[in-house]
């Protein structure tokens, strides 16, 4: 919500690690739906959504978009959204990005609109 969008107006990219470091490392807790060797899915700790989790590479990788596309595939399924779901990659500050660390979200569990805000 709003407060993502304030945070996506300091939020710089850097070389530091971010929160999702520590996710990933276990570091701090997050709610894990999926994990290999390439990439984690874990829940969104602000939804926006019923259901609105994250898919996030571990590493940059060679072919690692389709990867993560297929893997929030994969838990879109597991979460039941055969109705549907959308995917967003916020990018810089206008696209409201807060955590510099690649990370696409899927949400669903209700009817989306259009244009997003
Ligand atoms: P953005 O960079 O604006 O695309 O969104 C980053 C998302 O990351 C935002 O929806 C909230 C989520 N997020 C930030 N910190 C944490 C955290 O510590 N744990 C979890 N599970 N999600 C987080």
């Amino acid at each position: 919500g709003g407060d993502e969008v304030s945070k996506a107006q300091t939020a710089q990219p850097s070389a530091q690690p971010t929160i999702f470091s520590k996710i990933i490392d276990k570091t701090i807790p997050a709610d894990i739906l999926y994990e290999d060797d390439q990439c984690l899915a874990f829940s969104d700790v602000s939804p926006e959504a019923p259901v609105h989790f994250l898919v996030i590479p571990k590493k940059p990788l060679t072919g690692l978009l389709g990867h993560l596309l297929l893997v929030a595939k994969k838990v879109a399924d597991q979460k039941k959204l055969e109705k549907g779901y959308r995917i967003v990659i916020n990018n810089g500050p206008d696209g409201a990005q807060s955590v510099y660390h690649l990370h696409l979200h899927i949400m669903g569990g209700r009817q989306m609109t259009w244009p997003p805000g």
